[in-house]
């Protein structure tokens, strides 16, 4: 009995770590305060994320996900959708353009205001005049 016993729970054990595929990984997700932290764990929320927890110190987001359920892609995409840039993909300007006027994480004094020095990813060009800014330039 006791062999039959020991046998069940190695079955169970082999069978609980053949099925469970947890994967571990942290990408830089860019970002300034704490309404991006919610926000882009929020995003990285999606099914079969058992994990997500950035830092604004660091910036790098903490993932634990089953690849079996969701592909570390799909969690990008989702963080993208509120806008937020992930190292080596960016959010589209029409994504960035729904982040929170103080979440401006592009926005070259809201980094200085935040200690931060360049973006994580060059924002994407835009046909944005640039007629604004040289008549702000002093010379
Ligand atoms: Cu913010």
């Amino acid at each position: 009995m006791k062999s039959f016993l020991f046998s069940l729970a190695l079955i169970s054990t082999i069978s609980l770590s053949g099925q469970s595929k947890f994967n571990s990984t942290s990408i830089e997700v860019d970002g300034l305060c704490g309404m991006c932290e919610k926000r882009i764990e929020n995003a990285a929320y999606i099914q079969g994320v058992k994990k997500a927890d950035w830092s604004q110190e660091t910036h790098m987001l903490d993932l634990i996900y089953n690849s079996s359920k969701v592909e570390e892609s799909e969690i990008i995409a989702a963080i993208n959708e509120v806008g937020h840039d992930v190292k080596d993909h960016p959010a589209s300007d029409k994504q960035y353009a729904d982040v929170h006027g103080c979440c401006r994480f592009r926005d070259p004094d809201q980094r200085a205001k935040h200690g931060l020095g360049e973006p994580l990813c060059t924002p994407i060009k835009t046909s944005v005049k640039d007629s604004s800014d040289d008549s702000e330039q002093e010379l």
